[in-house]
């Protein structure tokens, strides 16, 4: 099997890799013609993640098309307005979907005429790169390699090992020769990478262990061509089959040829992954826009998702779900405000952090490291108001609180170093205090 790993030393993928391990906190930004469904269809509402609904419905492409377009309305300046959100939130990239399952492209192609410039006359992924751009925000591009508009796709042979396809084009779809789509994904690729100025990030999805790499996609051919073109750019792990959810079983690190990160999705693992790694979660359980969705997590579920995931050695890619129109639901302004408010105060002990040196959790909250320093990142007051850490410092260890840099008395004992955070303010979604000073972790006390 051909594979392709970028031709770099440990310390180049270092260089290569760091603004995306420093940067910790991206959006995911899912947007196409299931955003103007919102997850009804012909008067039947579909709950779960609704940027699936053709599938859910069971639509053939041609149905399912006659029914979204009409309603796919993107406003201009609707990508500028979801970059200024990641940005006020303090996202440091961006994943955008330039093209989902439904293969409904929000870029210019001449690969397919599917897509939202010919339908609309509006180039999405042109407005959001040059607001990325403008704003200093890494570009990243999800990229479906599941089509199930295109007739070379063979969704057949897809569905047979393990990837689903809608029931409807079952009926309709008069299947052409999967090689030709492999050509065609890498035709349409190439526009992306070439057509839009720099790409950071790129987001393949998915595989499954039955239709993967080479046979489905060409993967190697297309690791090559994007890196050719951008060699500083990023990729996951999706071009072929990997755990992604907690049911898949036991996350692996991710091997060079496959990709740069692995992509554990809905949830946080326990002990993290080895290697680089990136949770990817909603705000309400859906991905694509519904407008029946309430279940949004409140500003402290999210904060302290983002707090888990770094402390866990993490990025954290937190999702947006526009409407129709391109316009953001307010509740989800709401919830990237209410974290920007945070992350305002508090970057320090996201951005450019290492895992917990601590190999098992505290009861209190989570740890990150910098540096010659701590984060204590408190999701509630320890017993007493005392913090006990099993830390031996060296020389004079001082403690802050990130809010209101009030100092916080600490001392060393025999078990470790002990601080009375009794006194700080305790602040909404996860309180921080600083400890800095050398130090090393002494072992747990059974
Ligand atoms: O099927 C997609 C799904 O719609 C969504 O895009 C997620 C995001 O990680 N990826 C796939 C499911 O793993």
């Amino acid at each position: 099997m051909l594979h392709a790993a970028p031709a770099e030393t440990e310390q180049e993928r270092d260089g290569r890799m760091q603004w995306w391990r420093d940067g910790k906190f991206g959006m995911f930004i899912h947007y196409g013609l299931y955003s103007g469904l919102a997850g009804e269809v012909d008067g039947r509402k579909y709950d779960g993640c609704v940027e699936w609904i053709q599938n859910m419905a069971g639509l053939d492409s041609d149905s399912y098309a006659a029914k979204a377009l009409p309603l796919f309305k993107p406003q201009r300046g609707c990508a500028k307005a979801w970059v200024e959100l990641a940005r006020d939130a303090g996202c440091k990239y961006i994943v955008l979907t330039s093209k989902h399952h439904e293969g409904f492209a929000l870029f210019d192609s001449k690969a397919s005429e599917f897509n939202s410039v010919k339908a609309t006359g509006a180039d999405i992924v042109k407005e959001y790169a040059e607001a990325c751009r403008a704003n200093g925000i890494k570009t990243g591009y999800y990229y479906s390699l599941l089509d199930w508009h295109h007739p070379d796709y063979d969704g057949k042979l897809a569905l047979s090992r393990g990837i689903s396809y809608p029931s409807g084009n079952l009926k309709t779809h008069r299947f052409g020769n999967h090689d030709a789509y492999k050509a065609f994904l890498k035709r349409q690729i190439g526009e992306l990478t070439s057509n839009y100025g720099a790409v950071d990030l790129i987001w393949w999805d998915f595989s499954s262990r039955g239709f993967q790499g080479d046979e489905a996609w060409g993967a190697s051919d297309l690791l090559r061509m994007v890196r050719d073109k951008h060699p500083q750019v990023v990729m996951n792990n999706r071009l072929y089959d990997a755990a992604t959810v907690k049911d898949h079983g036991p996350m692996t690190a991710t091997a060079r040829e496959k990709g740069d990160f692995t992509t554990p999705e809905h949830y946080i693992p326990e002990k993290g992954v080895r290697g680089d790694w990136e949770a990817c979660m909603t705000l309400n359980g859906t991905w694509g826009y519904s407008a029946t969705n309430n279940d949004w997590k409140t500003p402290e579920v999210l904060v302290r998702q983002l707090a888990d995931t770094v402390s866990r050695g993490g990025n954290f890619l937190l999702n947006l779900g526009p409407k129709a129109d391109g316009s953001i639901p307010e509740e989800s302004v709401r919830l990237f405000q209410a974290i920007g408010a945070w992350m305002k105060i508090n970057q320090e002990a996201i951005y450019g952090t290492t895992a917990s040196p601590f190999a098992e959790p505290f009861p209190w909250g989570v740890v990150t490291g910098k540096g010659d320093a701590l984060y204590l990142i408190m999701y509630e007051m320890p017993k007493d108001g005392i913090l006990k850490l099993p830390y031996a410092m060296q020389g004079s260890p001082s403690a802050q609180a990130l809010a209101d840099s009030s100092s916080v008395p600490v001392r060393q004992e025999e078990g470790g170093t002990v601080l009375d955070v009794s006194k700080i303010r305790m602040m909404p979604c996860a309180t921080v205090v600083k400890l800095a000073g050398k130090g090393e972790v002494l072992p747990m006390r059974q």
